[in-house]
Parts: structure tokens; C-alpha cells; sequence
């Protein structure tokens, strides 16, 4: 942690193969200062996470406090993501701290905590909402103090990664993911899709970092291996996928956004087939007459979130490479 940086950050994480590169972004940042990493159970057991976290920060040489935090979903059972990322989350290549250990505060306390001490924080979430859902829940008035949020999260207009309708961390607590979407946070959606396509890291860029014959580099591509062979299986699409790293790289440069506007949404909790779909206002049409009564909630105490739908995908590139040389 440097205090001499402007730019504070809170990274909120399940961490996995995508997040574990996300953090190394983040800490090897000359722009931001990471006061906190909170986990959160997801991809993987948030005891697991934890560890994965602390491995990552050790890699890095960095002194950020880790917290441990909510151990399954709101009011549902965790169904983790073990068969993309792997059973540890990092490919099972045997990633294991050597020193490090969660600090003795529950993550929820210390989210509450790190924004009362650093008032126009920015937070990131990279996994389900639960950790953020529990401090906004005790401490609504939080929202007011966090200047900007990324969410990695939701399947704005598309389909989604687990399920035909929805993304992941929107799907496996989705209770978590309407507090925080019908709270004043002034969100910033990175949804999964834009990870895909051109913005996927293809053979030959992987080589590139392989190239670098750093640490970082190593440990990126090698921890995504297990989930690389599954987004293959489940896209077709060649290459490591990086949700988390894109939300980050929006987060340190906001300028990589191209396109992006700012709608009412909330998320399916109720039905089987669209359960955690994101549901964006794209047309403006929420409250219209027809439509107020079943979006209230939203319009009464929520607010107008960004969502991203294009970001500069060479300029992604860019700021992974540089963070893993
Ligand atoms: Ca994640």
C-alpha cells in the first residue's frame, strides 16, 4: 500500500484464474492503491479463495490485507465453478501461500470499515455480491461515500456463461446482486461479454506473455489453463477469456470504455429459467405506467447504473501485458 497515491481501491473477489490476474493488474499499478482485498465464496470456497488471494498478493510483494468473507449466498446454497477454473480455482497447478494469512476481521467489517477511512473509495467486485450486498444491507448510507464501483457481472442484453440467460456471479446469488443494483451505488457494469470475442487472449498473445519470462506472466497463463480448455468447450472460442482483468483494466483506465450508457436495471431472483439474468432499461421504457409498478423498488431507491458495451480492445491488451512484464 503507498498513501502517497490518490486513487484507493477496494477489490472484492472469488478469487480464481481470472481474478488472481485482475489482482496482479491492481497491484503492480503505479495509479491506485489497493487498502483492501475482500473474498467472497464463488468460483470456488471462499476458504480456498482466500488462499488464492494471498498467493496472488505474495506473488506480487505486495502487503494488502486480505479478508475473509461470506461463506455461501445470501439465502442459497454455493454452487461453485470448480469445473472452469479448476478444483483450487488456479488450475491445480498447487499455488499455496507461504506466509500470508487472512486478516481476523470478517470481510463485511472491514468493507464498512475501509470506506468510512477512505471516503470516495473505489470498489470493484469481481465475483457474486454477497460480501457487498451484507455492508450495504447493515450500512445503506455507505453508498453515498464510495465514489465509483465496477461490477464484473450480468449479461447486459445477451446470452449468459452458466445458463442461456445469465452470467455467473449475477446467477449464484442473485438475491445479493438485486440489493446492490437497487442500492445508490454508482455502478459500473462490465458485463461477460465483453471479454469475449477480439478481447479473449489469443495463442499468439499468450506466447507473447510467455515471452516476458516473468513470474506473472508464467503464473497468468498457467493458472488459466484449465480454464481456457473449458470456455473453449463451452464457446468455441480459442484463447484465455478474462472477465475480471477487463472489469480491472476499465476500473485503472476508465478511458478504455468506447461505448457506454447509464440505465435502470435489476435482476431475475424468482424464475428457473432467467434466474440472475440482468435486465436493462435500455429503451428508458421503466417507468412508463405499464411497467412502474413491478420496477418501484428500482426507480423509488435505486438509481440509473452505467453499463459498458464497448471497451478498446488493443488498449486491453496493452494494460495486460504491461501489468504482467
Ligand atoms: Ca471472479
Amino acid at each position: 500500500m503507498n498513501p502517497n497515491i490518490a486513487r484507493k481501491i477496494l477489490i472484492d473477489t472469488d478469487t480464481a484464474s481470472d481474478d488472481a490476474v485482475a489482482l496482479i493488474m491492481a497491484l503492480r499499478s503505479p495509479d491506485v492503491s489497493v487498502q483492501a482485498i475482500t473474498v467472497v465464496a464463488g468460483n470456488v470456497s471462499v476458504e480456498q479463495g482466500t488462499r488464492n488471494a494471498l498467493y496472488t498478493v505474495e506473488l506480487c510483494g505486495a502487503s494488502v490485507p486480505v479478508f475473509s468473507g461470506a461463506a455461501a449466498p445470501l439465502i442459497r446454497p454455493l454452487e461453485d465453478a470448480s469445473w472452469f477454473h479448476g478444483r483450487d480455482g488456479l488450475g491445480d497447478q498447487g499455488y499455496q501461500p507461504k506466509t500470508r494469512v487472512p486478516e481476523d476481521v470478517l470481510a463485511v467489517d472491514a468493507i464498512v470499515r475501509t470506506v468510512e477511512a477512505n471516503p470516495g473509495i473505489e470498489i470493484i467486485t469481481l465475483g457474486p455480491l454477497t460480501n457487498l450486498a451484507l455492508a450495504l444491507r447493515r450500512r445503506p448510507d455507505l453508498a453515498s461515500s464510495i465514489g465509483r464501483c465496477v461490477v464484473m457481472g450480468g449479461a447486459p442484453c445477451c446470452e449468459g456463461n452458466v445458463t442461456p440467460s445469465s452470467e455467473y456471479n449475477f446467477w449464484v446469488d442473485p438475491e445479493a446482486a438485486r440489493i446492490v443494483l437497487r442500492s445508490r451505488l454508482p455502478i459500473e457494469l462490465v458485463g461477460w461479454q465483453l471479454s469475449r470475442g477480439a478481447a479473449v487472449v489469443s495463442g499468439r498473445e499468450i506466447e507473447e506473455i510467455l515471452a516476458l519470462k516473468t513470474r506473472f506472466g508464467e503464473f497468468a497463463i498457467r493458472s488459466n489453463e484449465t480454464a481456457a480448455k473449458a470456455y473453449l468447450t463451452q464457446t468455441g472460442e480459442e484463447g484465455i477469456a478474462l472477465p475480471d482483468p477487463t472489469a480491472m483494466a476499465i476500473l485503472l483506465d476508465p478511458s478504455l470504455s468506447l461505448v457506454a450508457s447509464a440505465h435502470y436495471m435489476d435482476v431475475q431472483v424468482d424464475s428457473g429459467i432467467t434466474r440472475g439474468m440482468s435486465v436493462i432499461d435500455k429503451l428508458g421504457v421503466a417507468e412508463d405506467a405499464r411497467n412502474r409498478s413491478v420496477w418501484s423498488d428500482v426507480l423509488e431507491h435505486g438509481r440509473k447504473h452505467t453499463v459498458i458495451w464497448e471497451m478498446d480492445i488493443s488498449g486491453w491488451k496493452q494494460a495486460l501485458l504491461r501489468a504482467l512484464r
